[in-house]
């Protein structure tokens, strides 16, 4: 055999592996300078990563908007020559902004395409202390029963039980549940129902 045929079968292996991968992963970067992001908006796949790097020299943060379906935050690093990465599994709209200059440093990631489909909230079921539900996806879930403070919870796709922040006094009560997705589509769900 030609020395070089031998390399040959593991060569096609490895163009196979490359053809059979999926869309290749959009990695991207964004600069942090005073006081901006570099570009502020980006676009991403799902499970792509993006990296921060701190080019200016004032201390900054990425910290993601609260009551998303993902989350990240840096903490408070100081340039040149940081870094943080993030992975995106989920898709969605993903807002986040910097703790030290919120007014000014605000950006927004962008994953995936948007479906236009809102979660859908099925098997409500409720007692004095808890509400147990199916959500069809990934979502930010808002509970508001009269007589105890709202509870604010991201969850997966799947059955869940989310206890009210205290327990409901005997009586008739309603229940109203929110299920928002990454580009905030809102399924929404009411409940009658009585305690003793
Ligand atoms: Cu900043």
């Amino acid at each position: 055999m030609v020395p070089a045929m031998r390399f040959l079968p593991a060569l096609l292996v490895s163009i196979a592996a490359l053809a059979a991968a999926p869309a290749l992963a959009a990695d991207s970067t964004v600069s942090i300078g005073d006081n901006f992001y570099d570009p502020s908006t980006s676009g991403a796949n799902q499970n792509d990563t993006i990296t921060w790097s701190w080019d200016g020299s004032a201390d900054h943060t990425v910290t993601s908007n609260s009551h998303q379906i993902d989350s990240f935050h840096s903490g408070i690093k100081t340039g040149p020559g940081k870094s943080f990465k993030h992975t995106f599994k989920y898709s969605g709209r993903f807002r986040y902004f910097c703790e030290i200059h919120p007014t000014e440093m605000q950006a927004v990631v962008t994953v995936g395409t948007d479906d236009h489909v809102a979660p859908k909230l099925s098997g409500l079921k409720a007692s004095a202390t808890k509400v147990k539900f199916k959500v069809s996806e990934r979502s930010v879930v808002t509970v508001k029963v009269k007589g105890s403070k709202k509870v604010v919870k991201t969850v997966g796709p799947g059955r869940h039980s989310i206890k009210f922040k205290k327990k409901l006094k005997a009586g008739r009560h309603k229940l109203s549940l929110s299920a928002k997705d990454g580009f905030g589509h809102a399924g929404k769900k009411s409940k009658r129902f009585r305690t003793h």
